[in-house]
């Protein structure tokens, strides 16, 4: 069944993404590179399996060996994030918030969250999607001269909102959370606390960054960030909660399971058991620190004046240049980024004033301090100079190089 490739119009976009991955340096925050054990179990024949239920209580028969391998994600999830219980069903990050906002209120009522503009995520009451439309989203955000969340001023939009769910965690902040805070402000506006670490969960696995589970009622996360396994959803939380949350994934918010991808998020779960699982997490974060040194050193401005995590927010406005164009010009040179509002923007989102750039994917192809000091002196060429050809043309050879030093998977 393995390496069946008949039909060449779809393999040969395959390969050429294959071979992009390998040639550009990866710095969007959201985005990894599993291990070939991830993509291996994602490519089997459990794909075939429908497993609508949970293991020991399902709707379809012959679904004795998936029920073993949920239970074995499902246990993994629970020790790698010291929670009580574990879903691992959840499609997505946003269908777990879904999930998990249909578990903890009722439509139409008060939601506090990050907002987007500051660093929030879609999911936490755009408009447009599910959460906005069905919950009265209010948000807080971070402060004008720090760029930091604020927590009196937290506590004083909850205390005005009273919200019957808090919502902590963000897609671009790059700072350290207070869960502990969020929890004392959710207790003193009798609401729930619910916690997205969808980016900072490979972080908290790895013990690097404070664990919400502790503190929040429910938390979600995508899989596929700092996490690094398959693209997917996982919501971990108390005994207290998971009747409620098993039955707003399933049957609330989806059908049926993704049983190749639970059997890869097992195997992602096993890894992040390692010890040298703790040893990424460490590298990650600095390699973060020493970058966005880096880039400050060669005056480039970086929102809040750096990073505590896997992810900073750089202002190219201090360049003349938008994010949209920043990011172009790095991708000119194999870079790869996202543009992205920074907080207070006066920049429409299509053009921003900022990147987001994270250093999960670049630590997990084995870059350390020196290539990231070496990263730092390329975006600040490229960032002074975006239209000098043999700037361009220099760095874009030395990207090369680093890249090849660095594979992912050809050599591995
Ligand atoms: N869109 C993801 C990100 O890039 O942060 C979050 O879901």
């Amino acid at each position: 069944m393995t390496g069946v490739r008949r039909d060449s119009d779809v393999w040969k976009v395959v390969d050429l993404e294959c071979e992009r991955q390998e040639r550009q340096i990866e710095l969007i925050a959201s985005e990894n590179h599993t291990s070939a054990e991830v993509i291996a179990a994602m490519g089997t024949a459990l794909t075939n399996k429908y497993a609508e239920g949970y293991p020991g209580r399902r709707y379809y028969g012959g679904c004795e060996h998936v029920d073993t391998v949920e239970d074995i994600c499902r246990d993994r999830a629970k020790q790698v994030f010291g929670s009580e219980r574990a879903n691992v069903q959840p499609h997505s990050g946003t269908q777990a918030n879904t999930a998990a906002l249909m578990a903890l209120c009722e439509p139409g009522d008060r939601v506090l969250g990050m907002s987007l503009d500051h660093g929030g995520h879609l999911s936490h009451g755009h408009p447009k999607n599910f959460s906005g439309v069905f919950y009265k989203f209010s948000s807080y955000g971070v402060e004008k001269e720090s760029e930091l969340l604020d927590m009196d001023r937290v506590r004083e939009l909850a205390k005005e909102v009273q919200p019957k769910v808090l919502l902590a965690g963000a897609s671009a902040y790059s700072r350290v959370i207070d869960f502990a805070a969020f929890a004392e402000i959710a207790k003193e506006v009798g609401a729930h606390l619910m916690v997205d670490m969808a980016h900072i969960a490979g972080l908290v696995a790895a013990g690097v960054h404070p664990s919400p589970v502790p503190y929040a009622a429910v938390s979600t996360m995508t899989t596929h960030k700092t996490l690094r396994g398959p693209r997917g959803g996982m919501i971990v939380c108390g005994a207290d909660w998971i009747k409620q949350i098993n039955s707003t994934v399933f049957p609330g918010a989806q059908g049926g399971p993704l049983m190749h991808v639970i059997a890869a998020k097992a195997v992602a779960l096993g890894e992040a058991l390692q010890p040298n699982f703790k040893e990424y997490g460490r590298a990650v974060i600095e390699n973060a620190k020493v970058l966005s040194e880096t880039l400050i050193e060669r005056d480039i401005r970086i929102v809040s004046g750096g990073t505590d995590n896997h992810l900073m927010l750089v202002d190219v406005s201090s360049k003349g240049l938008n994010g949209a164009e920043a990011e172009n010009a790095l991708h000119a040179v194999d870079i790869t980024t996202n543009k992205n509002l920074i907080p207070y923007d006066q920049q429409p989102p299509m053009k921003a004033s900022g990147v987001r750039i994270g250093t999960a994917a670049i630590t997990t192809r084995g870059m350390g301090v020196e290539e990231m000091r070496r990263l730092g002196g390329w975006i600040a060429d490229v960032l002074d100079a975006p239209d000098d050809e043999s700037v361009r043309a220099r760095v874009l050879g030395e990207v090369t190089e680093v890249t090849r030093a660095f594979p992912i998977y050809s050599a591995k």
